[in-house]
């Protein structure tokens, strides 16, 4: 028996620095469905997703949240609607899911990372940055906002750092070569963008190691090194089959990989410096990488941080998995980049999934269980003629044939021909990564089988059974195959639905294969037909448009901070520290919000020193300015000044802080309005 050929795909390793939203959940579904049809071509697949969980940011996130790093990325993981949870509902046949905090992940990457030292390919260095001394943070250039620190506003100083460097620009030609003579990178117009930006201006040398956070892979023989973060995750696609470690032993057999899936800012990653390192590591090149574009919102990228994310936890189950599956791969051509939108969602499922696929299966199965009982009459299937007519409309030219031909077998002959060519065109457009032309494929036959359906008239045609019976069940047949069919290809899309739709039309296992979807005539003539529920519901536009309004903004309310924390204390602190804290009774003299900042209220303070005190607070979602003027509040009064919207804050009001319903709520501290400003706390 020969051996399945093998076919290894990958999805991006998530950033678990938030929880993701739909633009992550398009790109797992496009690598899920070509991994499910991968399967149904008969393929050995192996798809691995997996999260990328190391580096400073999720260090600085972990430390805001009160939590340990790794405790902070366990949550968003393997937490209640974390990365696992999301893929389990949106029905990922991932075979392996990898996390770079697991041990044999660590290890191998240790040993990688020695592999290209000892071959001179990594070296040390010395890192020239920018570096902000109260944040002690280092920034590149082009991090710096405005010439300053991104985080506090303040100047940062030229500063250098040792670290290793991976002599990336050794293998500029190399990569060169790769990416313009081979079709290794995919679309081609990427192609340009890499080769113009980065490579012909000068591959620089990389540095490839930090010493200014801790929350990553220790370099094992230079402690105080940790090992840069895209060394770490781009090696995942390998550690993830066993190299250099004993916990897989599939290397040998999937490795090198079909494809990376990858949006187009991760293309640089994986075009550039993935190759560079298999190339000092000795070993084979993946064939593809494949940059799909984004899911935009309003015109711009999704991100947490804009506050402009979709939650596919909502949308899934407002619509329903399948639904949702259907209408990112169906909507967005998959290279390119496509516009969000809740109106569009339900618009596709309403023309696509409600009119055409789920309309032409109620009527079908009513029709077959009204006319015929639920069975068709043995010896109304496929005639030998019509059979052959499908198995050489791998031609378009033949519908053309047929259509000159008159009678009622002209409509058969048509939707059979283009039934019959079909899985090829299909086959064709998903092997070019674009799943939305063989959706495409798909929904011209089904929109011609609803056709059919007009054109035959089932209605008028069961006046008089006698008469017209074997015709009506010949049409009724025509429908299921087409049907049928239809599903089959369906499936990689939308694999729970299809399967309710093949019990409906009687369809059995062996006419659900590949094979099958290319053979007319596959389904029996007396399969048992049934009515079953309606598989895509009509979605009223303006009644869903508020619920996800109104969902979304309860959600956003109940957002719990990312990860729960019990309520714990603080680090003691020593007394004498403690006494070097200056808390002062003050006045409000004057409060008003402050431009453009939604959060921050500007405080006008008698400190009891005779000269007005500024403090910027974050409490105006709680308070409205003017209640709180004249008010007695207590401040610390001794810290650094601090820039916010670019106003100098003296201090800090001192307010209570607690959770409700997940919504973090502050109160500020007011005291007896007896007591005088500038009274001292102690
Ligand atoms: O980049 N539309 O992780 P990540 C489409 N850890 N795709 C989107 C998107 C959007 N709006 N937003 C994000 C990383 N993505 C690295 C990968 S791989 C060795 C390491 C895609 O969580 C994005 O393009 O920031 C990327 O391909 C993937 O989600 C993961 O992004």
């Amino acid at each position: 028996m020969s051996e399945k050929p093998k076919f290894y795909l990958t999805t991006p390793i998530y950033y678990p620095s938030d929880k993701l939203h739909i633009g992550h959940a398009y790109c797992t579904v496009a690598t899920d469905t070509i991994a499910r049809y991968k399967r149904l071509l008969g393929c050995d697949v192996m798809f691995l997703t997996g999260t990328d969980e190391h580096g400073q940011k999720i260090e600085d996130k972990a430390k805001e949240a009160g939590v340990t790093p790794k405790e902070f990325v366990d949550n968003i993981v393997e937490g209640p609607r974390g990365v696992k949870d999301l893929w389990k509902l949106m029905n990922i046949s991932n075979d392996r899911f990898i996390r770079t905090t697991d041990d044999y992940h660590i290890s191998a990457i240790q040993k990688i990372f020695k592999q290209m030292y000892d071959k001179g390919d990594i070296y040390k260095g010395v890192y020239k940055g920018k570096y902000c001394k109260p944040c002690e943070s280092f920034w590149t250039e082009s991090q710096l906002k405005d010439g300053c620190c991104p985080d506090c506003g303040r100047p940062v100083q030229d500063a250098e750092e040792e670290a290793y460097f991976f002599r990336l620009s050794k293998y500029a030609g190399r990569i060169q070569d790769l990416l313009e003579n081979t079709d290794f990178l995919e679309p081609r117009s990427r192609v340009n963008e890499m080769v113009n930006n980065f490579i012909k201006p000068g591959l620089e040398d990389l540095c490839v190691s930090r010493t200014s956070f801790t929350w990553g892979i220790p370099v094992d023989f230079d402690p105080g090194h940790v090992v840069y973060v895209w060394i770490d995750a781009l090696s995942n696609y390998i550690t993830a089959l066993g190299y250099d470690n004993d916990r897989y032993h599939d290397f040998e057999k999937y490795w090198p990989a079909d494809v990376h899936i990858v949006g187009k800012e991760i293309v640089r990653f994986h075009s550039i410096i993935w190759p560079a390192m298999l190339m000092s590591l000795d070993l084979p090149l993946p064939k593809k990488v494949y940059g799909h574009g984004w899911l935009l919102l309003d015109g711009g990228k999704m991100s947490k941080s804009k506050g402009n994310v979709v939650d596919p936890y909502i949308l899934a189950e407002k619509f329903g998995v399948d639904a949702l599956r259907f209408f990112l791969m169906r909507t967005f051509p998959f290279g390119s980049d496509g516009n969000f939108s809740n109106e569009l969602l339900i618009q596709t499922i309403n023309t696509d999934l409600a009119n055409d696929l789920g309309n032409l299966v109620s009527r079908t199965t009513a029709m077959v269980g009204k006319y015929f009982g639920g069975a068709l009459p043995a010896g109304c299937g496929a005639a030998e003629d019509e059979k052959k007519l499908a198995a050489s409309c791998a031609a378009p030219e033949c519908v053309a044939v047929i259509s000159a031909s008159d009678g009622p077998e002209k409509f058969d002959g048509e939707l059979i021909a283009l039934a019959g060519a079909l899985r090829n065109k299909y086959q064709e457009d998903m092997d070019a990564f674009a799943p939305h032309k063989a959706l495409e494929e798909v929904f011209a036959v089904i929109q011609r089988a609803n056709k059919y359906i007009d054109e035959n008239a089932p209605w008028a045609l069961a006046k008089d059974m006698q008469a017209n019976g074997p015709r009506l069940a010949h049409v009724m047949y025509n429908l299921l195959e087409a049907t049928r069919i239809c599903g089959i290809l369906l499936t990689p899309f939308m694999p729970e639905s299809m399967d309710k739709l093949f019990v409906q039309i009687g369809a059995g296992a062996d006419c659900r294969t590949w094979e099958s979807a290319g053979v007319w005539g596959s389904l029996s003539d007396t399969a048992a037909v049934t009515k079953g529920e309606n598989l895509f519901p009509r979605v009223d536009l303006d009644k869903a448009l508020a619920q996800l309004e109104a969902a979304e903004e309860a959600a956003r309310k109940a957002a719990l901070p990312a990860v729960e924390v019990e309520p714990q204390l603080e680090e003691t602190v020593d007394f004498d520290t403690f006494c070097k804290s200056d808390f002062r009774v003050v006045k409000v003299k004057d409060c008003v919000p402050v431009k453009k900042s939604n959060k921050l209220l500007r405080f006008t303070l008698d400190d009891g020193t005779g000269t007005d005190r500024q403090i910027l607070s974050g409490i105006a979602m709680y308070y409205k300015p003017e209640e709180l003027i004249g008010k007695t509040l207590v401040a610390i009064v001794n810290l650094p000044p601090r820039k916010m919207m670019g106003l100098e804050s003296n201090g800090m009001l001192i307010s209570a802080v607690h959770t409700e319903h997940g919504e973090e709520k502050l109160h500020l501290i007011m005291v007896d309005d007896a007591i005088p400003a500038g009274a001292k706390l102690c």
